[in-house]
Parts: C-alpha cells; structure tokens; sequence
C-alpha cells in the first residue's frame, strides 16, 4: 500500500532520479486539514450513506428484494449493506492516503470476478456506489439540505474554503470503483 509521499519515493526510484515533485508533497501537507476534514466527513456519515445508497437502489430496482434477487433473502441484504460499508471504508482510506493503492489491492482486486461468481448484479453494485459518491460529496461540501434529508439531517460545518480538488479527488475513487466493477 502507498500514500502520497511513499508513491513520490517509488516513482523516483523508478526511474533512478531524486524525489522531485516536492511541490505537490508540499501541497499535500499545506492541504492536509481540509483532507482530514474530508475524510471525517464521509467516516462520520458512513452509515447513513450507505443505507441511503442502498436503500435508493432498491427503491428503483425493487425485483432485488424478491425471491431470486440478489438481496433476498435478508442474509443478502445484510451482506449487500456491508459491502457497502466496506468499500466506502476504503475510499476513505484511499482519501487520507491520498492515494488509491490500498483501495485497488485490498477491495477492489478480485472483486468483480467474486461478484460474478456470486450473481451480484453489477448494474446495482455501480447505482449504490454512485449514490454513496453523490451523498459523500455533498458531505464533503456541506451542501445536502434538510429537504433531501429529513429529521437525520446533519452538516459537518467546517470552516468553508474551495474543496474542488478534494471534491473531485474523492469522487475519482468512487468512480474507480465503478469502472473496476462494470
Ligand atoms: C476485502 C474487502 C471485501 C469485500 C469487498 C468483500 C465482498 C464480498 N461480498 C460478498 C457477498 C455478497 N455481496 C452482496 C452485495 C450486493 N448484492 C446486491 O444485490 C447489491 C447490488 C450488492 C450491495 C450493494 C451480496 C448480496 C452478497 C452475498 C451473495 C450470496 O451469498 O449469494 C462476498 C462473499 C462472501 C460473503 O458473503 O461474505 C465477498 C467476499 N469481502 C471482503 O472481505
């Protein structure tokens, strides 16, 4: 597993040169607040994305909770949540280390042949994750409304400052998600 600082050293190493993208380092470090803050905003959401995500997949595609389904029966939909829990686990991971290493070599490897032996529907697998990356995002951003969201409406509140970077960082591991499963 990498993160931002080892990734420089083994890129170097590489190709037998010194470590030089010093600046991006020092951006990663100056940035590294907001990263954490990021990070805290999906980990102290997580149950609620992924039930949200979840829950919205089936909304729109209720033959998963129906005798052959790949949520039915509730044996299947306990693990579906998990696996929810589990792969948005590791986006955060990939976040703080800003790097997606981790989340390649411990979920995501393997992953979509084990979907497959197992019959679980990848079109589902990728609406649930693009569900969690929109409800994450606007965690992240603070810009989920009590409309969307009911009595479990919760905003992180931190200092407010541009997240596009960071936005489009954490969704690209959402997507690689998707892309590593389709
Ligand atoms: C290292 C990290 C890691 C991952 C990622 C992981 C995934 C994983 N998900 C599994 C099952 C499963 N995964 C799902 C998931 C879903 N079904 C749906 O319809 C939805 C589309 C989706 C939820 C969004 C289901 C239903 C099963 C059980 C399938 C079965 O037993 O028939 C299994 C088979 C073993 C088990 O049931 O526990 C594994 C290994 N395990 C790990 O250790």
């Amino acid at each position: 597993m990498l993160d931002a600082f080892s990734r420089a050293v083994v890129s170097a190493d590489a190709s037998t040169s010194v470590v030089s993208d010093i600046a991006a380092l020092r951006g990663f470090v100056a940035e590294g607040n907001k990263r954490l803050d990021a990070v805290n905003a999906i980990a102290s959401n997580a149950s609620c994305i992924v039930s949200d995500a979840v829950a919205g997949m089936i909304c729109e595609n209720q033959g998963l909770i129906q005798a052959g389904g790949n949520c039915y029966p509730n044996r299947r939909m306990a693990a579906c949540l998990r696996d929810g829990e589990i792969v948005l686990r590791y986006i955060t991971y990939a976040l703080l280390a800003g790097d997606a290493s981790v989340l390649d070599d411990r979920c995501l490897n393997g992953l979509k042949e084990t979907y497959a032996a197992l019959g679980v529907p990848a079109t589902s697998t990728g609406r649930a994750v693009q569900i969690m990356k929109a409800s994450s995002l606007a965690h992240i951003n603070d810009t989920n409304t009590e409309a969307q969201a009911g009595k479990r409406f919760k905003q992180m509140g931190s200092a407010k400052g541009d997240c596009s970077a960071l936005t489009a960082e954490a969704g690209s591991y959402f997507d690689r998600v998707i892309s590593a499963l389709s």
